[in-house]
């Protein structure tokens, strides 16, 4: 029902997100987008460039007075960084010669991507393969959030580990991490309460509501693994203690645990709906790896750009954004209709 895209390069012009299906007559408050793409800019960790954008969008379709009109809701972002970059990453051609970047960084997209398109120049991949992208996702999922609170749907997302250590531990750990030149992954944990019973669907693989949340959450730049309720640790438990024994309180279904996480069958269950994101260390880094020169083929020191240290803080907010367009998008399986009135009606 509803589809998502997303377009920009981290130093080009900007990003936009374009979403397809939005139901009418949604309010659309563009300071709600703003302050989720501020809340994605936070976190300890975070490079230079954090100091360079500050993330507001433009609503260039789809909102009028405030209110959604049915028809695709197009966002934009400008990358503030564009002005320092206006040669190299011109759309236009240029007469100076812009040297190509060579060195591979193990871990991120840009082998990968230059062996894929037949690049010369690194930039050309990782470019698009840059987490920058996730701000035009954020603010694509600020209005998915905005569409689910009027039925009271909630997602929220704390940290649990960064790089091993509890989350508390999280500044030190960064601080430490960072005098060394080295980086940092960690855990965070998601929860969408007030999820109603039936999202999703048995009936076939692609319409199961775990499969699609995993799929989608593990395309997030960085993530590596994805759990959802007891995850990995109920292949260790007997069935007697992994399942969540049912009971009925004033005519209400619920029950004693959670460990299934809010899906059974492929099905929302009623249930707070958790899932556990594993995120990988950001591959750029200051001490670099040993790699290969894609031009030379000869061994060589991996390319150091400016960095994050750790992005664990805004990667859980931008999963945040992930988790609402999956839901919104099942919601509106269910219970779906060109406008909230007609939702309404019928939830
Ligand atoms: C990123 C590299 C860094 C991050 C960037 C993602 O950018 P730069 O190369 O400009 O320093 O700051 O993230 C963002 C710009 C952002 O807004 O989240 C990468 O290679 O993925």
């Amino acid at each position: 029902m509803l589809r998502l895209l997303t377009s920009g390069e981290s130093h080009g012009p900007g990003l936009t997100a374009i979403l397809d299906g939005f139901p009418a007559g949604v309010a659309v408050d563009k300071k709600y987008i703003d302050a989720e793409l501020a809340r994605r800019q936070q976190g300890y960790g975070r490079g230079g460039r954090q100091k360079i954008e500050t993330d507001e969008v433009k609503i260039l379709s789809g909102v009028l007075h405030g209110l959604s009109l049915g028809s695709p809701i197009t966002l934009f972002v400008e990358n503030k960084d564009f002005k320092n970059w206006a040669e190299k990453m011109s759309p236009e051609p240029v007469k100076t010669k812009i040297e190509p970047v060579t060195r591979l960084r193990p871990g991120h997209a840009d082998y990968a991507g230059v062996a894929k398109y037949g690049f010369a120049d690194l930039r050309n991949a990782l470019e698009r393969a840059s987490a920058r992208t996730t701000a035009a996702q954020a603010a694509a999922g600020a209005v998915c959030k905005q569409f689910l609170a009027n039925f009271r749907i909630n997602i929220s997302s704390k940290i649990l580990r960064v790089g091993g250590a509890d989350a508390e531990l999280l500044r030190q750990k960064i601080d430490e991490t960072k005098a060394r030149g080295d980086s940092l992954g960690g855990v965070a944990e998601l929860r969408a309460s007030g999820v109603p019973v039936g999202l999703g669907s048995y009936v076939q693989p692609d319409r199961k509501l775990d499969g699609r949340l995993a799929g989608a959450l593990m395309s997030l730049q960085s993530v590596k693994g994805v759990e959802i309720g007891l995850g990995f640790a109920a292949a260790d438990l007997p069935g007697s203690r992994a399942q969540d024994e049912i009971f009925c309180r004033n005519k209400k279904i619920l029950r004693k645990t959670n460990n299934a996480g809010g899906i059974e069958g492929g099905v929302s269950n009623g249930e707070d709906i958790i899932v556990r994101l594993a995120f990988k260390p950001i591959p750029t880094l200051i001490k670099p790896l040993q790699t290969i020169d894609w031009k030379t083929k000869k061994p060589a020191a991996a390319l150091v750009e400016r960095a994050d240290v750790c992005a664990v803080e805004a990667g859980a907010v931008v999963a945040e954004s992930i988790m609402a367009l999956v839901l919104a998008d099942v919601f509106l399986e269910k219970f779906g209709g060109d406008s909230l009135t007609e939702i309404q009606k019928r939830l």
